[in-house]
């Protein structure tokens, strides 16, 4: 069957030795849930080491039955780390791990019940420039709230694969691994224009970035954001320290930058979730539930019932 136009291949390099899979998603949105019905016993739990948070990786395999590793990574809500757990997520994603091998692919999974708060992370992550899958959990729950979401729309917008799913009872999991097994997975164009008064000051963070620490223009790029959100940096044991020449450029700009006045971070998230807020209102729709039983009756209904696969037909466009 063919693909349709807005997900076919892009640039992306195809894997080819055993692609590593990051789960990542906002806490509570049903990772580690997915992670155990993709891998099933074949998981390793342990910690990252110096911290104590927990390391859990796992296999699954392609549906031509190729090995696939998949790394379960703690809740996050930012790349902006607040907390240790959050730390280590965006360390490993942005390769600054020396126990973890960054990952090739990104499973992002969100809870489709708060899709406006759980994109803000996906918004961060698809600034890596690496294949990103987006898994819309708990569809069982929004379906019965009301919410219609237009999936098709969201892979347009995002220019990647958008999966429903329902992680607690397997629905969604034969189309994901398909998604998953795609070695020409695409890359999001994804557009974010970034305000013009910070534009300058990322564009030169990014260059040091690469000189300096090797990374992608990408990654260095999505690092150099992140630089300047992240106003109380999170470091953790194992995390690469950042190099002094990119200290000293970060540390100029917030001096210029207090000096007008000029809310550099506030400006930025802003403008993130502004993005966010368009995608979801040309996205998101929400349609009264019929009276009947209450909304938690309902919800307990489809998931322990049986046949509850019935009108499985969540993905309005
Ligand atoms: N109704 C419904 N519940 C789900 C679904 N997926 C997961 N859950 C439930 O959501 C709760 C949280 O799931 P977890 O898999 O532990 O979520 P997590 O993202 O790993 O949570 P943290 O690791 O604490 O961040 C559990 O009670 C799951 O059974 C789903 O698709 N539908
Ligand atoms: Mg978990």
């Amino acid at each position: 069957m063919a693909l349709p136009a807005h997900i076919a291949p892009t640039a992306a390099a195809p894997v080819h030795r055993q692609p590593v899979y990051a789960l990542v998603g906002n806490p509570n949105c049903g990772k580690s849930t997915l992670f155990n019905a993709l891998t099933g016993l074949k998981q390793k739990i342990g910690n990252y080491p110096g911290v104590t948070v927990e390391k859990k990786v796992g296999t699954t395999y392609s549906q031509h039955g190729q090995p696939m590793t998949i790394i379960d990574l703690p809740g996050a809500y930012s790349l902006a780390a607040r907390s240790p757990d959050e730390a280590v997520t965006r360390d490993v994603l942005l390769g600054r791990r020396s126990d973890t091998p960054q990952p090739d692919r990104i499973l992002c999974i969100v809870d489709a019940t708060n899709l406006e708060r759980n994109l803000y992370l996906v918004h961060q992550i698809l600034d890596l420039g690496r294949p990103v899958i987006l898994v819309l959990n708990m569809m069982d729950v929004a379906r019965n709230s009301g919410l219609r979401i237009r999936t098709a729309r969201l892979e347009r917008e995002l220019g990647i694969p958008v999966i429903p799913c329902e992680a607690v009872n397997g629905k969604g999991l034969v189309e994901l691994r398909l998604a998953m097994s795609r070695t020409d997975l695409p890359l999001s164009r994804h557009a974010w224009d970034v305000p013009a008064a910070i534009a300058p000051a990322v564009s030169e963070l990014q260059a040091s970035l690469t000189e300096h620490s090797g990374k992608s223009p990408l990654v260095a790029r999505a690092e150099a954001l992140l630089l300047l959100t992240d106003q109380n940096t999170v470091r953790v044991a194992g995390s690469t320290p950042l190099h002094a020449r990119t200290a000293e450029i970060l540390a100029q700009w917030q001096k210029r930058w207090s000096a007008t006045g000029t809310d550099w971070a506030g400006t930025l998230v802003t403008s993130r979730y502004d993005a966010i807020a368009r995608l979801c209102g040309e996205t998101i729709e929400h349609k009264p539930v019929e009276s009947g039983p209450s909304g938690s009756d309902r919800i307990d209904a489809v998931v322990t019932h049986p046949d509850s696969g019935a009108g499985w037909c969540w993905a309005v466009s």
